[in-house]
């Protein structure tokens, strides 16, 4: 059942042949958490304790009471680790599971000829116009104010500076807009000053890490975190676009800077031990608002007490809630980031520019907070250029930009407050009602003014919050039991072992939607267009009427529109919601349009109104392998 559920969600970005992965773990690697209260609260203590056991340590979380440990792979390797896990002092033992972008599968070609076609180098950004200071973002028509907050902010010092940590694939800090303000950018990339005005090859913070200037490599461990992806580029740039326009010349300085932690490769792979170390970084070197633009079906305990460190360390969590337009609150479709309870943890739904919920975004009344603009986000790419993407992925980003500069106006405030400090400054519209929490869309003026006015009342204050699976009953109980390592995590869950599968088949998504979007977007342009070419589809379409609800079968469907079968009548002219399930069965998509011809037996043809982008480029890779009707 799982297994088909982690499938669908994840099938919106990947073709089916890849959605039969099964769990993965770096084999010998673990992440032991000791009780914070046992005679073994030592690292030293359990260094030994654990070197007793053949296992070595390859980081140790002091602060959190975790360590990422290697087991010799030897004979007594299985009984060793069972005796790790059998110490009363241990809390729990998970394995380093392997994160697996799923996204990448339709980027080989689509990606590559992307990127050639629709990115823009500075000069073409000028000459296409796309540089409007009040349209930045391409969301005019819902107006979330960033540019209004920036004759408002408290001007840049060298100490009121806020440093987000984009958890992602790397920053292209070459990018003329992540210069140093010395040459020509606006210095937003974060500066580690003891290790800049330090020795090379010397560990000058003593952080453990061997100059790191500006940011870390995860994966590498080395301090090369470029971006050989896209996406946590065009993350940073959302963020530290929030502050300013990114387009004028001179460049400002920037009042936030860029932490990049890279823990995913070019693949999308990445393990639990990097993101936890790459979160423990940032708390630990000043970060106050961490980006996560990631996620996937599966708990992990060991990154829920990360996160927890985070909040008890007073940072902004800030996660995308997922691009799979699924409710998170539900036990069938669980979102990680995003749907840890750490009160610090901003969970962010992207809102298209007709200040709806875009209609790829999760939702969830309860575990998502906040609409914010997701839908052709114009941000920095690898290479100096620029360009769209679209996802929750660009919308935690605003959040997270927009939290950093309310926290240059009243520092005092911990991430939790910051949190309700985004979410009693929304827009509220009843758009969003039952979607998001707040049922609101982010206003980052209005954020900004309230901030300027409670700097004189705030005090900080977080409520006490320890790390605890408290998820809703679902029915994989037993399903994550073979592998053994994760009952304290299982145990914890409500209903005796009932509760989200402890990461059974790990799978990581980056929350942006696939390039080929864009393909469909060209296609869609005067220029090319042309009959839209049909396809003979068959499977299930429900469509709303008002509040009534029809089953019907499809017939056949193109970009334009659709053709199915009914037995109810349907009035010619009217407007209705249709959800079409994909030939598969795993996908559906919801689409609204009009009744534009019928036939005596019962046959409705649709063209589609105002069809997203995501909602087309599905509906292309649906039609694939369909015959041309
Ligand atoms: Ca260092
Ligand atoms: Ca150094």
């Amino acid at each position: 059942m799982k297994r088909f559920l982690i499938g669908l969600i994840f099938s919106i970005t990947a073709p089916a042949s890849s959605l039969a992965q099964s769990a993965q773990a770096v084999p010998g690697e673990f992440i032991v958490k000791y009780k914070s209260t046992s005679s073994s609260s030592s690292v030293a203590k359990v260094r030994t304790k654990l070197a007793m056991k053949s296992a070595s340590v390859q980081k140790a979380f002091a602060g959190m009471g975790m360590y990422h440990i290697s087991l010799k792979a030897q004979a007594g390797e299985a009984q060793n680790l069972e005796d790790i896990k059998n110490d009363p002092d241990v809390e729990f033992v998970e394995p380093n599971y392997i994160f697996t972008k799923v996204d990448d599968a339709s980027s080989s070609n689509n990606a590559q000829l992307y990127v050639y076609q629709s990115s823009y180098t500075y000069n073409e950004v000028l000459t296409n116009n796309i540089a409007q200071n009040d349209n930045l973002y391409h969301q005019a028509p819902i107006n979330v104010g960033v540019t209004s907050t920036w004759s408002q902010i408290t001007p840049v010092s060298p100490t009121n500076k806020v440093v987000v940590a984009v958890v992602d694939t790397g920053l292209d800090k070459n990018h003329t807009f992540f210069k140093s303000v010395a040459n020509g950018g606006s210095g937003a990339l974060w500066v580690n000053t003891r290790e800049y005005n330090g020795t090379a090859g010397v560990d000058d913070d003593q952080n453990g890490y061997v100059d790191d200037v500006s940011g870390w490599n995860f994966i590498s461990n080395t301090n090369n975190f470029l971006d050989d992806d896209d996406h946590g580029t065009h993350v940073a740039g959302i963020i530290a676009g929030v502050a300013q326009n990114m387009f004028a010349r001179p460049l400002q300085e920037s009042p936030i800077q860029i932490m990049p932690l890279k823990f995913l490769d070019a693949n999308g792979s990445g393990t639990t031990a990097a993101a936890i170390n790459a979160i423990y970084y940032a708390v630990n070197n000043g970060a106050k608002v961490i980006n996560n633009s990631w996620g996937g079906p599966n708990y992990s305990r060991s990154l829920h007490e990360a996160l927890a460190y985070a909040y008890d360390q007073q940072v902004l969590i800030v996660t995308a809630a997922g691009n799979y337009h699924t409710n998170n609150d539900s036990s069938d479709y669980p979102m990680y980031p995003a749907n840890y309870d750490v009160p610090s943890n901003i969970a962010v739904a992207s809102a298209s520019q007709y200040d709806t919920l875009s209609n790829f975004s999760n939702y969830g009344a309860n575990l998502v907070h906040v609409a914010s603009p997701g839908e052709r986000i114009f941000s920095t790419l690898p290479g100096d250029v620029y360009g769209y993407m679209d996802g929750t992925s660009m919308a935690a980003p605003f959040v997270a930009g927009m939290a950093a500069m309310a926290l240059r106006e009243a520092p005092n405030m911990t991430g939790y407050q910051l949190k309700q400090a985004v979410m009693n400054s929304v827009d509220v519209r009843s758009s969003y009602n039952g979607l998001v929490s707040t049922s609101g869309r982010i206003n980052a003026n209005a954020l900004i003014v309230d901030a300027k006015n409670a700097v004189a009342t705030v005090s900080s204050y977080q409520p006490e919050y320890k790390a605890q699976l408290r998820g809703v009953a679902s029915d994989s109980g037993g399903s994550a039991g073979g592998c053994g390592l994760v009952s304290t995590a299982i145990h914890n869950g409500p209903g005796n072992g009932q509760g989200p599968t402890p990461m059974a088949g790990v799978m990581v998504g980056l929350m942006a939607l696939p390039l080929a979007v864009w393909f469909v977007l060209r296609r869609r342009d005067p220029k090319h267009q042309r009959k839209h070419e049909r396809f003979r589809m068959s499977s299930q379409i429900r469509v709303m009427v008002g509040d009534k609800e029809l089953v019907g079968s499809m017939n056949t469907i193109s970009q334009g529109g659709l053709s199915f079968n009914t037995e109810e009548a349907l009035e010619k002219g009217g407007i209705i919601t249709m959800r079409i399930t994909s030939p598969d069965g795993h996908e559906m998509i919801e689409v609204q349009g009009q009744v534009v011809w019928s036939e005596q037996n019962q046959a409705y043809g649709v063209q589609f109104a105002n069809a997203r982008q995501g909602t087309l480029a599905m509906i292309q890779q649906w039609t694939q392998n369909l015959v041309k009707s």
